[in-house]
């Protein structure tokens, strides 16, 4: 037997939506395990993901205007980092996401995740493994992302992003991007016209390594972003994809209901 590696899978080219190839740059997704260690340490970028009450899109303005941290909890600063938390992406543009299996160098605890996307099926551009001994045994995360403290550019305590509320205003604080020693862009260097990637809904990420995903943002909602193990999801590993039409983040709720 031979093992092949699923962005090794190719399609036809009839299958595959050109605009992909377009430029984009990634928005990073860290899955891992150092959430809020009050309710499970299950986590999106460090946030214990709470289901809401009611379904986000009979009252999407509410989720949109959220004051759960869309990306990433300053553990530091806030008590609580359980919440529904909402991410957004800008309608009809090329998406590119990176779903990052965050492991700590020294460890052994952890899964892969089997990350599963409402709403699209996604292009799979890359699969990052980790580095393994001679023995096929895990020796250390892949090491094409990094995390970087904006202010000091100095590495972060945790291999998350985080965003925190300054003054009404979401700063970044610390992000994953990709190490520049590495590439300026791995994917945009990789991923070229002869690569006809296959499309899924539901992709493997490597225990310390990651994956990379791209599609068309042209399915308006709140879509459920989630690991498919279960056990996983219920305690915290997910998050709420919002895309969205500007109209319907500016209109009344009373406008709203009337659409
Ligand atoms: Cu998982």
């Amino acid at each position: 037997m031979k093992c092949v590696n699923v962005d090794e899978f190719r399609s036809s080219f009839y299958h595959v939506d050109p605009r992909i190839y377009g430029y984009t740059t990634a928005k990073f997704y860290g899955f891992g395990f150092d959430g809020d260690a009050s309710t499970s340490a299950s986590s999106v970028d460090g946030v214990n993901f709470r289901f809401p009450p009611n379904p986000p899109f009979i009252d999407p303005l509410r989720y949109h205007l959220a004051t759960c941290p869309g990306v990433g909890c300053d553990h530091n600063k806030l008590d609580c980092c359980s919440c529904t938390s909402v991410t957004h992406i800008v309608l009809d543009r090329v998406v590119e996401f990176a779903f990052v299996n965050r492991v700590a160098s020294d460890s052994r605890f952890g899964s892969p995740h089997p990350i599963h996307m409402h709403g699209h099926s996604f292009y799979v551009v890359k699969v990052g493994y980790p580095s393994y001994d001679e023995n096929g045994k895990f020796a250390g995360p892949n090491d094409d992302i990094e995390c970087i403290v904006q202010s000091t550019k100095s590495s972060c305590s945790k291999f998350i992003t985080i965003e925190s509320e300054v003054d009404g205003k979401k700063t970044v604080i610390q992000r994953l991007q990709w190490r520049k020693s590495h590439s300026q862009n791995v994917t945009i260097a990789e991923f070229n016209k002869n690569n006809a990637p296959i499309r899924k809904d539901t992709v493997i990420v490597p225990f310390g390594g990651y994956v990379v995903v791209r599609f068309i943002s042209d399915n308006e909602g709140l879509w459920f972003l989630h690991c498919h193990i279960e056990p996983h999801q219920l305690q915290g590993m997910a998050a709420v994809i919002s895309e969205l039409k500007p109209y319907i983040l500016t209109t009344t709720d009373e406008e709203m209901y009337s659409l």
